[in-house]
């Protein structure tokens, strides 16, 4: 049985809950297929430890593809990320404390790293099952952001595909606030749908993503 490893973080800036983690953990032990399996772990909103954290479960468990999600405040869709950039620059301090500013996540690291999923064909699909999915170019330049560039560093010369996912809000995080938000039970679909595309696509789809400005 192969593992594709499904990351979310704990809450963070006030918040009771962290949507992200609340969708995967409701995807761990999901068989995707005959010979695959998602294990789900929840990785701490901490500049200091998340991705040593994720890394330490990447040597554990060997996975044969890497997903990692956190919340995108505001998102309205679920935003698959093209790019991770070396730099941490946070608005709000992390969970230990911690604001780094105008700092690299890797010194003398490449300045980015793209994913390496499929991005283009798990938001087809996605859109395909009436959920809204969308390409990102920016995964922030917080914790998430350095999560995603330190996830791909460390698989950047293996053939372990990886890359990450930013989700909405939950309706009731935002309660008359107008945020945009999305349901929990959409998410999980929106998930599920998007690993499978990510699992079975080898070659990404060739149509836009792209944006103006
Ligand atoms: N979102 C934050 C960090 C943890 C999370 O879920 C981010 O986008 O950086």
């Amino acid at each position: 049985m192969q593992t594709l490893l499904l990351t979310g973080f704990e809450p963070f800036d006030q918040d009771p809950i962290n949507p992200s983690w609340e969708v995967v953990r409701l995807l761990d032990g999901w068989q995707l297929g005959a010979d695959v399996q998602v294990v789900a772990r929840r990785l701490p909103c901490a500049f200091a430890t998340a991705g040593e954290c994720l890394i330490q479960l990447i040597d554990q468990l060997q996975p044969a593809m890497v997903i990692a999600t956190g919340l995108g405040p505001g998102r309205s869709a679920i935003s698959m990320e093209r790019v991770a950039i070396n730099l941490n620059d946070a608005r709000i301090p992390d969970n230990l404390g911690e604001q780094p500013i105008d700092a690299a996540v890797v010194a003398d690291g490449p300045a980015a790293y793209f994913t390496t999923l499929p991005i283009k064909a798990m938001v087809k699909a996605v859109r395909e099952a009436e959920i809204a999915a969308t390409v990102s170019h920016t995964a922030g330049t917080f914790v998430c952001n350095q999560v995603f560039y330190l996830l791909q560093h460390a698989l950047a010369a293996s053939a372990v595909r990886s890359g990450f996912i930013h989700v909405p809000y939950l309706p009731e995080q935002v309660l008359a606030s107008g945020t945009a938000s999305m349901a929990l039970e959409t998410q999980v679909e929106g998930l599920r749908v998007a690993l499978l595309a990510a699992w079975h696509t080898s070659v990404d789809v060739t149509e836009t993503g792209g944006q103006v400005s």
